[in-house]
């Protein structure tokens, strides 16, 4: 079994994360979410809308994640990838080399970002239409 694992917050699930989502399961047959907990998002200068408990239930909710596990640091991820038995990292490409040091241990692999959407914008975009 192929094992694919990826990280993000994915606060106000958008066609961006699906898009990523989809992309690095039809890399595996197996496909392993870290999902940031608050205490990182804040860590990540990220405040996300949904709390980590109601992001974790969303994602696993989709069919293509498999597992849903916190991702609580920055330093984490080769332990990760050692206790899952990861074969592929994946990323989108705003990530491109930041993980490269990963390749010791997995494949790694970044994908193209979905052009036009992100939780920023969504958030941007509807604080000027009800605020005028
Ligand atoms: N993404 C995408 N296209 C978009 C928006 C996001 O492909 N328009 C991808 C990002 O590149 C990332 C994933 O969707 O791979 C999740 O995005 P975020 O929730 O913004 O995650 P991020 O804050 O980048 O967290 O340790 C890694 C970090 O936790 C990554």
């Amino acid at each position: 079994m192929k094992k694919v694992l990826t990280y993000g917050t994915f606060d106000l699930l958008h066609i961006g994360h699906i898009n990523l989502l989809k992309r690095a399961k039809a890399l595996g047959d197996h496909l392993v979410v870290g999902i940031s907990t608050d205490s990182f998002n804040r860590e990540k200068n990220k405040d996300s809308y949904h709390s980590f408990e109601n992001r974790k239930i969303i994602l696993e909710s989709l069919k293509y994640v498999d597992e849903v596990i916190p991702e609580n640091d920055w330093d984490q991820k080769i332990q990760d990838i050692l206790e899952h038995n990861i074969d592929i990292f994946v990323m989108g490409d705003d990530w491109e080399g930041k993980f490269d040091f990963l390749k010791a241990h997995c494949d790694v692999m970044y994908l193209p970002r979905t052009i036009g959407i992100s939780t920023t914008k969504i958030k941007s975009e509807l604080h000027a239409v009800t605020n005028g």
